[in-house]
């Protein structure tokens, strides 16, 4: 056939099997050889049947996501073809799967004749992450086979479905308990020799679903789906399935999948899904750098962060000793880890022995000797440069010598804090996001002497305990605080310039930011910036001589959400942030008393302003080496700060936007308000050269 396919007759059935590793994705010359494979079974009167199978550790993952971003030639078969050529078979074929069949995978195997798969093979179409939807006829086979009321939760969340799961909706016919070439060849033989019909899915139909089904489905996603195009196309799909033939079906499915592909958004979620698998390559720290076992762990400070932290290593079973200065504050944080487990356990997403089992995976402690022999600390005690060096002196001491001592830091000099053990090189800064245990971003600063071993180990880790880890250099505030300083800098001076805090938290959230930057400051809490402001005004020795509008804020009490009022008032028990005139007379107080002329401020200019912020910090975190590539900035800001994923992150919509007319605003900002929008060199030098942040 091809080199992709491969045709072997074994026992009377012609077995299929694709080989393009890693995934088996469709990618240019699969159908074909796909096809070249059914057209040497049909033509041959020895073979009764045919299985289709992948080979390697998987069936077909899908379309090859890259010929989506760069279209192949014209010309090759398709699977549509490909499709096509299962329907005008005389024999029956059938999908053997074990591993993944996702995407136009799945819809292939749903064009096949019968189904069967390995006990832990997965099934899924999860096209919508990508920002597409299933376009190989799977929204108009997958209600035929399980009921549109079942198929379009499906279709819209992309889950993953276990074979059980996918046996007991249909999806399959047969689980194959043993080896699966054997299982499959004798389940296709038993087919052929009970003389089965061959099964059609177009030529079934779809009952329809309760009259509310439609409307109901779309409200419960709006919270989830706010913004996405998607889902609310994959809707369009479901109602076609039901209400017009097969074939018009499919031709409403193309039309709809050509608007998707042709959209931002998929571009954006495309780039990410790429962004997010290439984070994880370090140049200069190869696949087979050697890595430590991480069998034990301990953390150090049982506050939200620590606790957090403790959180996401017994949730991957890896044993932790949780560390703390005194025993209240140990049996605290404890409590608030029981109490995180038991709301988890109470929505029905974690069974009471589960949390039991983690729970029992915890060892507290008040001694540094108890955590000597974990293989590696993670320190998250008060963000404060002689704490934690006192802290990082105890650790050099009492840590058994292989050891990697992590620190929790989120703006502090790694290098400095290295600086103070004999082993430098065992040092690493492992910045979680809070909630610790939830959020999926981990920031891994590699510091000055750490060595590759430890940089691998911690990468690893990182995918162990589920985040997604981004390698970054050490500057203040590392990539994404550093960053978000210049955001919320912009956001601060539209308030003083004339917009009020709901105007720019509006403005962003239209754009498709989780909050703004005011609402995220009431969540996150205002008097912890406000401690360190004035602590660091006490020790410089200066006086705050005027305190600046958050600084007033803080002052009357208003410390957020949890004092029911910040930059919002809160009724109580709520999180609804509501506008407070007591803020408006506060901010027009504050602009008069420096006879600050307002002006209403436009939503572009807000959106710009701040994105374009975040764009000019990340090129120069670019330029010096602080991020290895813009598109970890991406993941960063997708995965940490709650940035719209259909955008991926702010590089790549300011490559979207074009850098040449980001550079130039940037110019223009600069001249209107001074040094603040310096441009990078970076982006002035792409701009020059007409290119993108994606070509670097
Ligand atoms: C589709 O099917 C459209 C149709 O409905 C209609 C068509 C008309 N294409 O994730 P991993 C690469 S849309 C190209 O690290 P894992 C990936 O980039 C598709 N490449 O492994 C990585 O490369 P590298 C619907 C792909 O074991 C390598 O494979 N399907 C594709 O953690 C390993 O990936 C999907 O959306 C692809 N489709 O997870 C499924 N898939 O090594 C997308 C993977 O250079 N894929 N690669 O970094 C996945 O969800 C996961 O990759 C999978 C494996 C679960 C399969």
């Amino acid at each position: 056939m091809t080199d992709l396919v491969n045709f072997e007759i074994m026992d009377s059935i012609g077995v299929i099997t694709v080989n393009n590793p890693p995934v088996n994705a469709l990618s240019v010359g699969v159908p074909q050889g796909i096809i070249d494979s059914v057209q040497a079974g049909t033509s041959d009167p020895s073979v009764k049947a045919m299985v289709l199978m992948g080979g390697g550790r998987s069936f077909i993952a899908g379309a090859d996501i890259n010929e989506f971003l760069t279209p192949p030639p014209a010309g090759s078969a398709s699977l549509d073809d490909m499709i096509s050529s299962f329907e005008t078979s005389t024999k029956p074929i059938i999908a053997a799967i074990h591993g993944n069949a996702l995407g136009g995978g799945l819809e292939t195997a749903l064009a096949c004749h019968y189904r069967c798969g390995t006990a832990d093979s997965l099934y899924g179409l999860p096209e919508v992450l990508i920002g597409i939807l299933p376009g190989g006829q799977g929204t108009q086979r997958l209600p035929r086979v399980c009921g549109v009321e079942k198929a379009l939760p499906l279709m819209v969340s992309g889950e993953f479905v276990p074979a059980p799961k996918a046996l007991t909706l249909g999806i399959i016919d047969h689980v194959v308990e043993n080896n699966l070439v054997e299982g499959a060849v004798a389940f296709a033989k038993q087919i052929s020799a009970e003389n089965r019909p061959l099964r059609k899915i177009r030529e079934e139909s779809v009952a329809p679903p309760a009259a509310d089904f439609f409307d109901n489905f779309e409200k419960s996603i709006g919270k989830r789906a706010r913004g996405y195009l998607a889902p609310y196309k994959i809707i369009e799909c479901a109602k076609a399935s039901v209400e017009l033939p097969f074939d018009k079906g499919v031709e409403r499915e193309k039309e709809l999948f050509q608007d998707c592909l042709k959209s931002d958004q998929a571009k954006g979620l495309m780039n990410l899904f790429f962004a997010e698998r290439a984070c994880t390559k370090i140049p200069d720290v190869p696949r087979e750098t050697p890595t430590k076992k991480i069998e034990t762990a301990s953390v150090l400070g049982a506050g939200t962060m620590g606790g957090g932290i403790a959180m996401n290593f017994i949730n991957a079973g890896i044993p932790v000793t949780l560390l703390e200065a005194n025993q209240e504050a140990l049996d605290k944080g404890l409590e608030i880890i029981r109490k995180n487990y038991a709301n988890t356990v109470k929505k029905g997403r974690l069974t009471q022995s589960d949390m039991d089992q983690r729970l029992g995976l915890i060892t507290p402690t008040l001694s540094y000797e108890d955590i000597a022999d974990t293989d590696i600390v993670v320190e998250a005690v008060f963000e404060e440069m002689e704490i934690k060096k006192e802290v990082f002196r105890k650790l050099d001491k009492v840590m058994k010598d292989d050891a990697i001592l992590a620190t929790n830091t989120s703006t502090l000099d790694v290098d400095e804090i290295a600086s103070v053990t004999g082993r430098p090189e065992a040092v690493i800064g492992t910045h979680f996001f809070s909630p610790a245990n939830v959020m999926k971003l981990l920031e891994i600063v590699r510091g000055a002497k750490t060595s590759k071993e430890v940089i691998a180990t911690t990468m690893k880790l990182g995918k162990t305990i589920k985040k997604v880890p981004v390698l970054v250099g050490v500057c203040d505030g590392f990539v994404g605080n550093r960053m978000l300083a210049r955001y919320s800098k912009q956001a601060n001076l539209m308030i003083l310039e004339g917009a009020l805090p709901q105007e720019v938290d509006q403005a962003l959230f239209d754009f498709g930011l989780a909050m703004g930057p005011f609402a995220m400051g009431d969540l996150a809490g205002l008097d912890v910036g406000w401690r360190i402001r004035k602590r660091r005004a006490e020790e410089n020795g200066a006086f705050q001589d005027e305190a600046g509008l958050d600084d007033q804020i803080c002052e009357m009490g208003r410390f957020g959400q949890k004092t029911s009022a910040g930059w919002y008032r809160y009724d109580p028990g709520s999180r609804v942030p509501i506008p407070d005139p007591k803020i408006e007379e506060l901010i027009k107080k504050y602009c008069e008393e420096r006879q600050i002329q307002r002006r209403p401020i436009e939503k572009e200019e807000i959106v710009e302003r701040c994105m374009y912020a975040l764009v000019n910090e990340g090129a120069k975190i670019l330029e010096e080496g602080i991020a290895l590539r813009a598109s970890d900035i991406d993941v960063i800001y997708a995965n940490g700060y709650g940035f719209p994923r259909y955008r991926a992150g702010p590089m790549l919509y300011a490559d979207m936007v074009g850098l040449d007319k980001v550079y130039k605003t940037i110019c223009s900002y600069h001249e209107r308000f001074g040094e603040v929008w310096e441009p990078a060199r970076l982006l002035k030098k792409l701009a020059e050269e007409g290119k993108s942040f994606s070509d670097i």
